[in-house]
């Protein structure tokens, strides 16, 4: 385990600055790359900074730290791919064209590719399960199908071992989400913690899919992990941890904070989430490599609350 070189493209972003930490903590401290737009103020030793749409770039990087393994996490979001739908299609799908070929060209032994919920649509009623039809509504939707397709053409045809999670939501107290439909269940703790109003950008009874951090990263290594032979998903695992509306988690958060208040005030993320599954059935992941959440919404919330009340007070004192 410990000869692995791994570089995890977009590694400033939500994912990415928990992930990198989590690789280290498992593989060793020098042997995990991180990479991004621009150097993470942060951390810079085993930081290439690499905008993953230039291929030969990234080609460099991988022959310099004779890379073993690329876990792909750079793309644009739901929310913010909307407003400029063909860069989004440009950004998320050269970076991973690239990343394909350069692991192709160079015998990277593993890829992680990123997908999500956002790949189901208008067919999904309520619950998705694994094979449920894929009509994304939205840009980025699009590139993850399409991504996932990818994933399976380059196993099937170059060998290519390819692992992919569709994640949910996912809530984090270590960083902040860049730009997706599930921001707000973020954003709602921090607003808490503070002591401030929150204007949640979804309607209250909206449910979508979600994953605390420490599951998701608990899936992803997981899988990354598994024996080839228990993959039978080359497109993207579902993958779910829970699922809450707007008003549960404020509920949540209110036996903690009760003082708290919020108004809701839908906006053309409102239609993004309606075109989402409520609930994923992630019945391949459970059988295949034996995930299973640890977090409940309720448990969940009082980490997410002590975390940030002690990630504050350090910020005033
Ligand atoms: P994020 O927006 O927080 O971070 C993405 C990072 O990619 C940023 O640091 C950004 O600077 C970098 N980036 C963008 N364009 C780049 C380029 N051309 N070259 C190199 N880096 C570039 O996103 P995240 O939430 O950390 O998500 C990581 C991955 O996981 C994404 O592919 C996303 O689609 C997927 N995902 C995330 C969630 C979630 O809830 N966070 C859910 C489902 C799937
Ligand atoms: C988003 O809301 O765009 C992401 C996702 C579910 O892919 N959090």
């Amino acid at each position: 385990m410990k000869s692995e070189r791994i570089l995890v493209i977009g590694a400033n972003g939500q994912i990415g600055s928990v992930l990198v930490e989590y690789l280290r903590g498992m593989y060793g401290e020098n042997q995990v790359i991180a990479s991004d737009l621009k150097v993470n103020s942060e951390r810079q030793d085993y930081f290439e900074v690499l905008d993953a749409t230039d291929g030969k770039t990234l080609d460099k990087i991988v022959k310099r730290h004779s890379i073993t393994q690329i876990y792909h996490l750079a793309a644009i979001l739901s929310a913010k791919g909307e407003q400029d739908p063909l860069n989004t299609w440009q950004i998320n799908m050269q970076t991973y064209f690239n990343v394909l070929e350069v692991a192709r060209e160079n015998g990277v032994k593993k890829i992680f590719y990123p997908s999500s919920i956002a790949v189901f649509g208008a067919h999904v009623h309520g619950s998705a399960d694994q094979f449920s039809y894929l009509d994304p509504s939205t840009v980025y939707g699009i590139s993850k199908a399409a991504g996932e397709n990818w994933s399976n053409y380059y196993f099937n045809r170059y060998g290519m071992d390819i692992r992919s999670l569709r994640y949910p939501g996912i809530i984090s107290y270590q960083s902040m989400p860049g730009g997706g439909t599930t921001d707000y269940a973020v954003d709602i703790y921090h607003k808490a913690v503070k002591g401030e109003h929150f204007d949640c950008f979804l309607e209250e009874n909206t449910t979508l899919p979600m994953i605390y951090m420490s599951d998701a990263m608990d899936a992803t290594v997981r899988l990354m992990e598994a024996p080839a032979e228990k993959i039978t998903v080359r497109t993207g695992y579902n993958l779910a941890g829970m699922s809450f509306s707007p008003k549960e988690i404020y509920d949540s958060i209110l036996k903690i904070i009760p003082d708290f208040e919020i108004s809701y005030k839908p906006d053309y993320r409102q239609a993004i989430a309606e075109s989402w599954p409520q609930q994923i059935d992630d019945s391949e992941a459970r059988t295949d490599w034996g995930w299973r959440p640890a977090y409940s919404l309720d448990k969940m919330t009082e980490e997410m609350i002590t975390e940030l009340r002690k990630k504050y007070e350090i910020v005033r004192s």
